[in-house]
């Protein structure tokens, strides 16, 4: 039978099937995916083949024992480094048509480090991408200031940036983003990613946790990736032009992250992921620069002219220094 994998609890999966039942799913100690090392070989947003065990019919609980014996060949998928360092890696979900990364410019800050490596991996495994940036309630005069540049510098790089306050959501702000499609929310504990999907929803799906007095960190509250099915009337808060739809797609929502590290990254390519920086390597004297130190790098030159961010162009070394470490310890 197939079916998609809508929760990953770590020990097991549950899995919506074709048939629209939802079942508790196991996999096999011995079940690997050909080409893909990851501490999890199946995650959400696959597409499976679930099987009763014949001998085992029902566990003590009265349900049955399913296993799950194939997924099917991923779309796309997007994965991380639990560390930067780490050989383990970790595939956050699959199947997706987009990433939402969820930032806040304080309470907790989200590091222009995390956000360039998280959006380089997505030009990697090519998954489109899109900045929110929540809780705009809470922005100080400066930090007002500090969203309006990061939104210049992503909008002028070429990606879409929405600015919203999860706890006062106007659905209609970011329903045409997510309509018929599936969608990856995703950013540092403690941006509000669940706050989110709760407003969409107008219910409380899944539990959302205090930022904490002394870090002024999220503190991890959800704990295991899930997919929720939305189905969203539409919106009547804005007065009676609006007409009544429905607005279908799939939220993806995930436990807060830390560090990004990134992954199988080949040091020549790592600049085809920042999108600004592979437009300007077009004039580099070498085809094969690296932008640290060769003569004639017009990158290094845009960065020096504020053409390309420093910010960015420090992401881009960071990523490059995972590759040297990893490659030619
Ligand atoms: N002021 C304000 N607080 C918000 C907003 N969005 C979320 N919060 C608060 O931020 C805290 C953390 O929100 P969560 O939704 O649990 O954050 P999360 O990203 O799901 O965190 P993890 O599950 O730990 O990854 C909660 O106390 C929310 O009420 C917002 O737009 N404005
Ligand atoms: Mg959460
Ligand atoms: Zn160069």
């Amino acid at each position: 039978m197939r079916g998609l994998v809508i929760k990953s609890t770590g020990s097991s999966y549950i899995v919506r099937t074709d048939d629209g039942s939802v079942v508790e799913c196991h996999i096999k100690g011995n079940f690997r995916i050909r080409g893909i090392r990851s501490t999890n070989p199946v995650a959400v947003g696959d597409y499976v083949n679930v099987q009763r065990d014949k001998v085992q019919c029902t566990k003590e609980d009265g349900n049955s024992v399913y296993w799950i014996t194939d997924v099917e060949p991923r779309r796309n998928y997007i994965i991380r480094r639990s560390t930067n360092l780490s050989k383990e890696s970790h595939i956050i979900a699959a199947n997706i048509d987009q990433v939402a990364l969820i930032v806040t410019i304080n309470h907790p800050e989200t590091s222009t480090t995390f956000i360039d490596r998280f959006l380089a991996t997505c030009e990697a495994y090519r998954v489109p991408a899109v900045l929110i940036f929540n809780k705009i309630d809470l922005l100080s005069w400066d930090e007002r200031t500090r969203l309006e540049e990061l939104r210049a510098l992503y909008g002028s790089i070429g990606y879409e940036t929405i600015e919203l306050s999860a706890i006062s959501l106007r659905p209609s702000d970011i329903l045409p983003l997510l309509a018929g499609k599936t969608t990856l929310l995703s950013g540092n504990s403690g941006v509000g990613k669940s706050t989110l999907l709760n407003a969409l929803f107008g219910r409380e799906m899944t539990r959302t946790g205090k930022i904490s007095d002394a870090h002024d960190r999220g503190m991890h509250t959800t704990t295991f990736s899930e997919m929720y099915e939305l189905d969203v009337q539409g919106d009547k808060g804005q007065g009676t032009r609006d007409k009544i739809s429905y607005t279908k797609g799939w939220l993806i929502d995930t436990p807060g992250i830390k560090g990004f590290g990134t992954i199988d990254f080949e040091r020549e390519e790592v600049s085809h992921y920042f999108r600004e920086i592979f437009r300007t390597s077009a004039g580099c004297r070498f085809s094969n620069c690296t932008h640290t130190n060769e003569p004639g790098c017009a990158v290094v030159e845009a960065v020096e002219t504020d053409q390309i961010a420093l910010s960015r162009y420090e992401s881009y070394l960071s990523i490059l220094g995972d590759c040297t470490e990893t490659k030619y310890r």
